[in-house]
């Protein structure tokens, strides 16, 4: 892990000066160029699969924030107003003093209206964001320190797993860890408990983590969330071959291709596909490979599980947490947990 002196001496809005012993940005691994191995891995496979994770170029984000804004998406706006509305309960449950935690902090934005509850109830707070996107970090940090004179800002640029095990100790706080939006919702029960265990191992006993998740609901609202009639989440899916293009010398057609989404009820998740409309051959020039595909042969793309109290309890169970507190919406479509390190 290195530490680098990001230049953050900048003046804010307001013409405070925001200073370096505020912002440290430190570098964990496990971001490596894995894109090139990933995708040959993937499409090598017998059945197909691209990782959902390698949505996220830039056009690729900018897609999702359009699809947050899509009327059929109701995710993200069901937690934020979760957040919004009881933000004050919950900094009540995480006690003073804490120090908080973001895995996957993005732009921070729903993160705001509980450091907003949080700074009111203690001095000062350090915040922990972690990422892959190190100019994200940078920026969303620099934001912060101009909103938030208490704030203190440790971004961990790096893969969650990795990430988790450089959280810097602290004596005296509560940590918290905030995975919010229903980001674990891309793990396959396995993998999610193999991550939250991981995480659970560098917590102390009674740190906490605050844990968005997506809720089971009817087909009839899911299956519109991930198939919505503008196409947007059609578009966001089929960049992921727009962006082997661009960065591998794909040759993929993407207009041969379509966008899938169904709701398994059975396994309680979305599957997203990308179905080849044809029978084709597809080289990728960076890779030296050529893919076959057949007509209707698809690519698996994403799984988005949705989970219940049962499934939460049997997750938290089987990686060290307990339950504490849950807050829903009045539809009962989402659910954020607080559970504590056992
Ligand atoms: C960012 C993983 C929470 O599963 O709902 C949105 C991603 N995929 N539309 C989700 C996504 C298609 C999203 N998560």
């Amino acid at each position: 892990m290195q530490l680098y002196n990001p230049a953050v001496e900048s003046l804010s809005a307001a013409g405070r000066p925001i200073t370096r012993s505020r912002f440290a940005l430190l570098h964990a691994g496990g971001v490596g160029n894995d894109f090139a191995e990933d995708v040959r891995r993937g499409l090598s496979a017998p059945s197909k699969f691209l990782l959902p994770h390698y949505f996220y170029d830039p056009l690729g984000s900018a897609l999702f924030d359009a699809i947050c804004e899509l009327p059929e998406y109701y995710v993200t706006r069901t937690e934020t107003e979760i957040l919004t509305s009881r933000a004050e309960e919950m900094a009540n449950a995480f006690g003073t003093p804490i120090r908080l935690v973001e895995l996957g902090s993005g732009s921070a934005r729903k993160t705001r209206f509980l450091l907003d509850a949080i700074t009111r109830r203690q001095p000062d707070l350090e915040y922990v964001p972690i990422d892959v996107d190190a100019s994200m970090l940078q920026k969303s940090g620099e934001a912060l320190l101009q909103e938030y004179e208490s704030l203190r800002v440790t971004a961990i640029c790096g893969d969650f797993r990795e990430a988790v095990r450089a959280i810097p100790h602290r004596d005296r706080h509560r940590t918290v860890v905030l995975f919010l939006g229903s980001t674990i919702g891309n793990l396959d029960p396995d993998a999610a408990v193999a991550m939250l265990s991981d995480l659970r191992s560098s917590l102390a006993a009674g740190d906490a983590l605050f844990l968005g998740a997506d809720l089971r609901k009817s087909r009839d609202v899911l299956e519109p969330a991930y198939d919505d009639p503008l196409g947007v989440t059609a578009a966001f899916n089929l960049n992921l071959l727009g962006r082997i293009n661009r960065e591998l010398g794909g040759r993929f057609d993407v207009a041969s291709f379509r966008h899938r989404a169904f709701y398994d009820q059975t396994l309680g998740r979305i599957e997203m596909h990308l179905v080849s409309r044809i029978a084709q051959r597809v080289s990728i020039d960076a890779l030296q490979l050529d893919v076959e595909f057949s007509a209707g042969e698809s690519i698996h793309t994403e799984n988005s599980y949705k989970h219940d109290e049962a499934s939460l309890k049997s997750l938290m169970d089987a990686s060290g947490f307990t339950v504490e507190r849950t807050w829903t919406d009045s539809r009962h479509w989402f659910a954020d947990v607080l559970c504590s390190a056992r």
